[in-house]
């Protein structure tokens, strides 16, 4: 069969599965699903595999796990493929997929430009009716969402920027044609991963750079390095202790107090520092993100060392204050090579939106409240995503009784495990809020998520069930213990994407299990262990 016949056939005889969404989840889970045996197709948006790291195609983008944790676990597949970095780009990601499918042939059960606007249940039929934006419709009797967490870019109404003469792109739809940056005056608006990347790109090639930055990003160094990565005979190793860690990367929290373990407390942040990557903060003592005082060791820590690397006096306290932000690791961090050095260029220089906020965007630049007007060739929105939910909030989703998924969780999100949610039967989520998702190793939780849709699919298919819904009690449950678990750290304290807090209007929540994903892996064990408590199959 074709790509373009994909899905095709779907439109008289129901498909077993759809897939929405070609990302790391989706490539997954089409897979194992037809590893299954299933008449699995899937459906993309954009022209290609590729998810977050198709459509992220703005300088410098690259991943931030260590590459030998950024890969499937499928044997047979990593035998036969070595990042050339430790922590690939963006583009070194998209040739890894394009291997994948080299070696498993997923794409072509994928049709791409095809964004899905609308899924109706269709009770009677116990069938997805599910309709695409050139006016498709494609029945299912299973829909797998794997929109991952930042499928919807997140842009802030900035007054007059239709009227800019220059060029301006979000970080998430830059040109596929790419945007020269190369002697250009360059401002960037936002100071998170992906403005980060940008702004380390821009310093080495911009006539002059303005950096927009509302609060200092938390960052450590990425040591990067183009060695061979650790051997590929222990891979299987490394795949099984992810699965073992709290965050699903190859370190792990100290598991006793930062509070009164002063000597060896040096030593460990030296070490941890050291290793570079996110080891700083993945691997920190346990209490750090609940402990206010265990949290200022660390957060003081990265301060003084950041600052030794900061040469205008009166940048130091902007990028790394005295007293901190939020607390440390309560907002995505990042990984840095030369961030710091970007400042003290001469072409370089950092607007803090707090004293001086965007007045509005002119036909030349970007006008301050101080009355200044920040020249512009090239403006770069790096304000982020409407995390977790936004994917799901732009499709209209129609369950039973022709509730809506958004009303549903218009106040807030509730769902069994992250994967179910009560009155939307057989529609299963990978990858979104209430899993460790965005709090983890992207593979890690994608795997194991993807993991256990099979599995119950096929408990389904071995009991001859054909419905499955988790009920009302189960959810309810569930989503106090996200809640409650998310309110016994610092978290709270910050205005994070962790907890929709950056997107005006969103319900301010935990969207992510904060448990750690050992805790997620053995509540999913519970319940299927228990045949499936919470859930009622038909
Ligand atoms: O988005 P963000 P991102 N006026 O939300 C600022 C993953 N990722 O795209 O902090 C002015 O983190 C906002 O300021 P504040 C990773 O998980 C991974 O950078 O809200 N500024 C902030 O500085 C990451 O965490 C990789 O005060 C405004 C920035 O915009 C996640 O994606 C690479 C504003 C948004 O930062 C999101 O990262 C890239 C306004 N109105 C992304 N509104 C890697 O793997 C917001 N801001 C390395």
């Amino acid at each position: 069969m074709t790509n373009s016949e994909a899905v095709e056939d779907s439109v008289s005889r129901p498909l077993d599965a759809l897939v929405v969404g070609a990302g790391i989840s989706g490539i997954y889970q089409l897979h194992l699903l037809r590893q299954l045996g299933l008449d699995a197709k899937g459906v993309e948006a954009e022209s290609d595999i590729g998810g977050v790291w198709y459509s992220n195609r703005y300088p410098g983008a690259r991943v931030d796990s260590d590459a030998a944790l950024y890969q499937y676990s499928w044997k047979g597949l990593w035998e036969g493929w070595q990042f050339s970095e430790r922590f690939p780009s963006r583009d070194e990601i998209l040739k890894y997929l394009h291997y994948v499918d080299e070696t498993f042939g997923v794409r072509q059960h994928f049709r791409f430009n095809m964004r899905v606007i609308r899924a109706r249940f269709n009770d009677a039929g116990c069938i997805w009716e599910v309709t695409t934006d050139d006016g498709r419709t494609i029945k299912t009797r299973f829909l797998v969402m794997c929109l991952g967490c930042a499928s919807k870019p997140y842009q802030p109404h900035f007054k007059g920027l239709e009227r800019f003469q220059g060029e301006w792109y979000h970080t998430a739809r830059w040109p596929k044609s790419g945007a020269k940056m190369e002697g250009k005056r360059v401002g960037v608006i936002g100071t998170g991963a992906s403005g980060i990347q940008v702004i380390q790109e821009a310093g080495k090639v911009a006539k002059e750079l303005v950096v927009f930055q509302r609060t200092p990003i938390l960052t450590f160094p990425m040591r990067q390095s183009t060695q061979a990565e650790a051997s590929r005979c222990i891979y299987p190793a490394i795949f099984e202790h992810r699965k073992t860690t709290f965050s699903g990367f190859d370190v792990d929290l100290v598991p006793k107090p930062a509070v009164g373990g002063a000597p060896a407390r040096q030593v460990v942040f030296d070490e941890l520092w050291g290793r570079g990557g996110l080891a700083f903060w993945l691997g920190m003592y346990d209490d750090t993100i609940v402990d206010d005082t265990a949290n200022d060791y660390a957060y003081a820590y990265w301060r003084d060392k950041v600052r030794q690397r900061i040469h205008k006096p009166d940048l130091v306290e902007k990028l790394a204050p005295t007293v901190k932000a939020h607390p440390f690791g309560t907002k995505r961090p990042a990984l840095e090579q030369n961030y710091y050095e970007v400042f003290n260029q001469d072409n370089v220089t950092l607007v803090d939106l707090n004293e001086c906020p965007i007045d509005e965007v002119t036909c030349n630049g970007v006008l301050t409240k101080d009355g200044v007007e920040h020249i512009l060739d090239l403006l770069v929105i790096a304000t982020g995503f409407d995390m977790a939910t936004g994917g799901y909030n732009d499709i209209e989703i129609v369950g039973q009784n022709g509730a809506l998924f958004r009303d549903k969780w218009a106040d807030g999100v509730k769902s069994y495990l992250g994967v179910l949610a009560s009155g939307f039967p057989n529609m299963f989520m990978v990858f979104g809020p209430h899993a460790p998702g965005a709090l983890s190793n992207g593979p890690t939780c994608a795997e194991w998520q993807a993991d256990c849709v099979v599995d119950c699919i096929e408990y389904m298919m071995k009991n001859s069930f054909v419905r499955i819904e988790a009920s009302a009690e189960a959810e309810q449950d569930w989503t106090r213990r996200v809640h409650e678990i998310g309110a016994m750290g610092l978290w709270d304290r910050a205005n994070s994407w962790y907890r929709g807090a950056n997107i005006p209007g969103k319900t301010s929540e935990h969207l992510f299990w904060c448990a750690g994903f050992p805790a997620y892996r053995k509540a999913c064990k519970e319940v299927v262990e228990s045949g499936y408590d919470g859930i009622m199959f038909t």
